[in-house]
């Protein structure tokens, strides 16, 4: 475990907080000396898993709120932004997203359209709400990281509906860069790799497929969702206060691999 300051007395919205990634991201932010961090839900169904994880931050010595709300709903972004304490938005961590593996000629056009509800439409409202807020607190300002994928740059047979919107993700976030650059609001993504979590645990349970992705990862493994939560503290902080329209690739090396 990694503890700094580098978020020292920071406030963090992370969407998506209660498994995998997101969980990983919000404790990393506490860990490195957020003062709160609000995490976002889907509802009922994710409330136990949340509830571990604001015990984590609060274990780590952050204030934490919950937020609960279908992301692709423009009304759960503005819960977001009024459950931050402390009047201060410092941090977004766009992270909810979802990826229901599924062959592209029978993929019904509601799934296609609630991935790009969630992934997509689901980052703008987030972002746009709390852009909004940070450039309205005195002094303007703050920090968005969104997380895109290895996806954005490279296709996936079961994955038409996913990676698309995951391009969409990385293009949001340079065109907030250039649109928000003035109000002293930066806007970077991550691009994961194959990183282990309920997304797609399902698809790397066939042995088969997870030796093939395995084999063309130089680092020699699956990526775990804390690999991709201290890359996000660094956009996060101050050490990247240089950085913006950025994109960083986290995923063992394999997007360079042909092995
Ligand atoms: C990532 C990448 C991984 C997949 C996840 C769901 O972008 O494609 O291989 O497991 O998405």
């Amino acid at each position: 475990m990694i503890t700094t300051h580098l978020l020292e007395g920071k406030t963090v919205i992370v969407t998506g907080s209660s498994t995998g990634i997101g969980a990983a991201i919000a404790i990393a932010c506490a860990n490195h000396g957020a003062r709160a961090v609000v995490l976002h839900h889907l509802g009922e169904s994710t409330l136990a898993d949340v509830s571990e994880v604001a015990e984590r931050v609060r274990a780590a010595g952050a204030h934490s709120v919950l937020v609960e709300g279908d992301i692709a709903s423009p009304s759960t972004a503005e819960s977001l932004v009024k459950a931050a304490p402390y009047g201060r938005i410092d941090v977004l961590v766009s992270n909810a997203g979802i990826c229901p593996f599924h062959a592209f000629l029978d993929l019904p056009h509601d799934l296609w359209r609630r991935v790009q509800d969630v992934n997509l439409n689901g980052a703008f409202y987030a972002v746009q709400a709390v852009a909004n807020a940070m450039a309205a607190q005195d002094p303007p300002g703050g920090s968005i990281v969104a997380i895109s994928s290895i996806s954005a740059l490279m296709g996936g047979a079961e994955q038409c509906h996913y990676t698309p919107t995951k391009a969409g993700v990385k293009s949001l976030m340079e065109s907030c860069a250039i649109a928000l650059g003035h109000l002293g609001i930066r806007c970077n993504s991550v691009l994961p790799g194959t990183i282990e979590t309920n997304i797609n645990r399902d698809d790397l349970a066939d042995p088969q497929k997870r030796r093939d992705m395995t084999r063309r990862i130089p680092i020699g493994r699956l990526g775990e969702p804390d690999d991709i939560a201290q890359p996000v503290v660094f956009f996060a902080s101050d050490m990247a206060k240089y950085c913006t329209g950025a994109s960083l690739l986290v995923d063992g090396g394999a997007a360079i691999s042909l092995q």
